[in-house]
Formats: structure tokens, sequence, C-alpha cells
């Protein structure tokens, strides 16, 4: 099978092209190739009925067992009653048993790097930190407890060791990554009665498994991610289609939470980039037909503003709920970032993705945008039912990063004079804390007021969960403009999270109280993010080396994961 290489898509910077240029040639090329769904393409050949024949064939090759397997599934018993498989939730698929043969072979999105310099080796010190704790007192299971020294389970899946396999990989962490795939081979099962969030464990564990295949080239990753993807698509049989947030990846039982059948809008619309590289690899066009209609949905559903969208949608009516409340924060906060990336992986050719990310990048100015008092920090608020809060979720500070990417790949230059002022914003949020560290969230003050900070904080956001979202823009910033401040807010942070983060016995505990230096409080949890996304970024942002997962060869799921930006057609 031939490797494609996927040459890094041409640069289309505002100065070459006019960034309504691109607006226009790109919806040319758009209309000629009809709806967005059938545009994007494996660089195969695609057959008349749309299946590519390369999957074709493998799935030919997958032979006789498989065909049988089939046929037992027309009639099944599900409940009670006796229905059609097509009416039917899916049955929990077999458990994975060879590895299959990619229909696309891994990326060459991994290059071997240069040799870690100080900074660096200041991350793998800290990630074999983490990594010891997690070893000694929480191996396979899904988080780390570190005070307590012992674990606690979300899916019972491994979350934080399948979350950290590609930092394993990317630090040269050979022996532990060696370690991890063995537990992944021997005793990562998805056959197990267990209720899982389709967005949480898609982003990690879809996204972490498909990553680290991309990386090490090893198929057993794949084979692991095809299975589990298969898993999650009961998830999508609702009346509008538009995913339940939880799925049984034994059972197949796919539901909403038990008081409401509204799906999270960033749930839905985050989890496109790990379902359709899983389409480009497998040639199973069910998983990127199932997220892509969740796009065009809602791509065309009233009750926006301006671009911005409610935090809720109905499973049933596929309408927004609980409309008039607009936050870049938590429940909102990667559907923007998924709208520019995904219009990034498929080779900038889905014009709609571009148009709505940018829209909304005007509706956040329009609406969202202050300046606090007294340094003029400009923040993103919220807004409900007309009434504008100053409030910021450390979950924003993803944006000045995903501005910068933007610009990065073209996009207008006036995106990266509201990605450095955020950016220096979510600096703040970190600095002015006695620890260093960032609340959950922070309050702006908006008034002159002589005895008022710019950033303020409530008794009740006064924690910090060891997210990354202040890093992962610092990696991006760095890579845009390669000013090294960047570099040394990230180094200031590490500083931070080893100071007051940090168990002795092994791992890094999120803290309740970041105002409080002497008495941080450790929560006794370290969530996989952790290791999954914080510590990846802050090694990534030391590095000067532009083409280690070079931002023209990959983008980074939500969750950290590089997967690679398909060929252009
Ligand atoms: C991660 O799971 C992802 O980054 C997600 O997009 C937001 N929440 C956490 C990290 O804060």
């Amino acid at each position: 099978e031939v490797l494609p290489v996927l040459p890094a898509p041409q640069k289309e910077s505002a100065e070459q092209e006019g960034f309504a240029d691109i607006l226009s040639q790109k919806r040319q090329r758009h209309f000629r190739r009809g709806p967005p769904h059938l545009q994007i393409r494996p660089p195969n050949t695609v057959s008349k009925d749309g299946m590519q024949d390369d999957a074709k064939e493998r799935e030919a090759a997958l032979g006789k067992a498989q065909q049988e397997e089939n046929t037992q599934r027309t009639v099944i018993s599900w409940r009670g009653a006796v229905i059609e498989p097509e009416q039917a939730t899916e049955l929990p698929y077999k458990r994975a048993e060879a590895s299959i043969k990619p229909l696309v072979l891994a990326s060459k999105i991994w290059k071997e790097p240069a040799p870690p310099n100080e900074r660096q080796k200041g991350v793998i010190e800290a990630f074999l930190h983490a990594w010891k704790g997690y070893q000694k007192f929480a191996w396979g299971h899904d988080e780390l407890k570190p005070v307590s020294k012992t674990f606690s389970e979300w899916f019972g899946l491994g979350l934080t060791l399948i979350d950290a396999l590609d930092t394993m990989w990317i630090l040269g962490l050979k022996q532990e990554f060696k370690q991890a795939r063995k537990w992944v081979s021997e005793n990562l099962d998805f056959q197990k009665n267990v209720d899982v969030n389709l967005f949480e464990s898609t982003i990690r564990i879809l996204g972490g498994l498909l990553s680290t295949y991309h990386l090490s080239g090893d198929s057993l990753f794949l084979t692991k991610a095809e299975d589990f993807g298969k898993r999650l698509m009961p998830a999508f049989t609702t009346p509008s289609k538009i995913p339940y947030s939880d799925v049984n990846i034994g059972t197949g039982f796919a539901h909403s939470p038990q008081w409401t059948s509204d799906s999270t809008v960033a749930e839905v619309t985050s989890i496109q980039l790990e379902f359709r590289e899983l389409s480009r690899l497998t040639g199973i066009k069910k998983f990127q037909e199932a997220v892509e209609e969740v796009t065009k949905h809602i791509h065309s559903l009233s009750g926006k503003k301006d671009g911005l969208v409610p935090m809720f949608i109905n499973t049933n009516s596929g309408l927004f709920t609980h409309p008039g409340v607009f936050t870049l924060g938590a429940r909102a906060d990667s559907y923007y970032e998924y709208l520019l990336k995904q219009w990034i992986q498929g080779g900038k050719k889905e014009t709609q993705l571009l148009e709505d990310y940018v829209k909304a990048i005007e509706g956040i100015k329009a609406h969202l945008l202050r300046q606090s008092q007294p340094r003029k920090l400009t923040f993103v608020g919220e807004l409900a039912h007309g009434r504008f809060s100053a409030k910021m979720d450390h979950l924003v500070c993803f944006l000045p990063g995903t501005l910068a990417l933007g610009v990065h790949h073209g996009l207008p230059a006036d995106h990266m004079d509201l990605a450095r002022a955020l950016m220096e914003t979510c600096y703040q949020m970190n600095q002015q804390m006695e620890t260093g560290l960032s609340p959950e969230i922070a309050h702006f003050n908006m008034y002159p007021r002589a005895d008022h900070k710019d950033v303020e904080v409530k008794p009740a956001d006064r924690h910090n969960l060891l997210r990354p979202e202040t890093v992962e823009s610092l990696f991006y910033l760095y890579r845009v403009t390669r000013d090294r401040k960047y570099q040394d807010w990230g180094w200031e942070i590490l500083q931070s999270f080893n100071k007051y983060t940090r168990v002795p016995s092994g791992g890094y505990s999120s803290i309740n109280n970041v105002q409080n230096s002497h008495k941080p409080e450790p929560r006794d949890k370290m969530e996989s993010f952790f290791v999954g996304e914080t510590l990846k970024y802050l090694y990534l942002l030391f590095s000067d080396d532009l083409e280690l997962l070079s931002l023209d060869s990959c983008v980074f799921n939500t969750e950290a994961h590089p997967l690679p930006i398909w060929a252009p057609a």
C-alpha cells in the first residue's frame, strides 16, 4: 500500500491572496463540488456511490467471519423487542481481534526532533514525576489521586494512560511508552458495560489513539480506535441526529443525562476532527457522515447571535434550548475551535466552516469584548439575555491560540491583535494570583477604582484543575510570533505548577485556592489532561523547531492530540 505523504498545504496568507479573495475562491470551488459532506475525500480514488475503492477492498478482505457476524445482526432483540437493525441502537461490537489493515497509513506528521533543551528537560522531569505517581498508585485506571495514593474511575478505561500516550512519544520517553503500549495491547478492552460521555471519550480516547497511531505507525492504536469509534456510534441514533451525551460502549444504549434531553453545543460540535479522521483512515463513511450531519444542522439553525451559539441543543427537536446566553467558556468553547480546525484539517476547502468561524469572531468582538480597569486588559465576557457579565472562564484562554492558528493559516491580521491582547489577559489571570496559577473563573473589574485589581476571584472559583488553555495558547502565540516572552511566561507557569501542585510521592494535584500560596489545598486529583495537554503544550512551547509537529502538517484536537492535515485534493 502506498503511503500518501501529506504535503503541507499551500500557504495562503492574507498578504498573498487577500482574505476576501480566499473566501470567494473557496466559495466557487465549494459550489462546484457539491454539499460539504461530500467534499471531503481522502486522497484515494472514490467510486460512484462515494465509497472508496480501497475501503471496499479492505472490507472484502475482512473476510467471512465478519460477514457472518453481520448476518447474525439482521434481526436483533433490544430490550425485549425484536427490531430491524436500522431502527435499533446498534449492538455492541465484538472486541477487536487482529490488527486491521488501515486504508491510509500513518502520516508523516512526526520527524525525529533535536535533543531537548534545558526547559524541555524540565517538562520531561515534570512528566516523569506525574507518571511515577500514576504508575505506582493508579496504573490502568482513569485518574490518579496523588495525595491519597489511589485512583478514581470515570469510564474505567485507563483514561490518563491513553491521554498520555502521544505525550510520551513526543517527549521521547520510550520505556514508558513501551510499557503503556503493552497495557493497551493486553488490557484495554472496550467490551465493558459502562456509560461514557461521547465528547470526553472522543477527544481523549479516540483522539489519543488516532494521534498515537499517526506518530508511531503502530496499527494496534488504529485497531483500538476503530473498535471504540464503532461503540460510540449509537449516540447518533436520536430523532434529530444531534447525538446523546452518553453511550454505553458495552450494550450500545445511548441516552441523555437523566434530567434533560438536551446535549451541550460544544460537545456535539467538538467530535468532528476525530470521527472524520477515523473515516479517512478506515474508509468507513458512517463516522464522518454522522458528525457532518451535526455540523450542517447547526450551521443552518436559527438562534445564533452574529455567529455566537447558545449552550444547549435538544436531541429530539434539534433546536437550541435556553437561548439568549452566549459564552466562549464551558459548553460553547470548542464549537468555535473546531470550526477553524476542521477547515484546516480538510485542506481549507470547506468554506462554510471558515465563514461561520470568521462570523463568530466578529460576534465576539461586537458583543463579548471589554477592557478591564485599571490596566485595560482585553477580556471576553458573557451575555445573558442582553446583560453583559464580566466573567471569563479559564477555558476561554484557548481563544488566543486559536486566533493565532487562524492567522497562521491566512486569516486577517486583526485576529492576531486580538490574540496578543487576550494572551496578555490570560497571563495576568495567572500572574495576579499568589500562586501564579489561574483560577477556574475570573471576574474583571470594569470601573476605575483605586482599590480594585483587574482580576477578581469569587471564593467558589478559586480552584485550579491543572488545565492547559493558557499554555496551549502560549504555544501557538510563540509559534506564530517567535516572541520569547511567551516561552518565559510558560516557564513561570511550569514553576508554579511545580511549587504548588506537585505531590512529593508522585503526581500533581489540582488545588482549591490559587490565592493562598501558604495553603493552596490540594484537591487530590490529577486530571488526565495535565499529562495529555498541559505538559505537552509546555514541551512544544519550549521547542524552537517549527517542524516539530508543524502547524502546516497537523492540527491538534481539543485535547492536544495531533492529527494530520489532509492532502489538498
Ligand atoms: C480538556 O478536556 C479539553 O481541553 C477540553 O476542550 C476542555 N476541557 C479540558 C481541559 O481544560
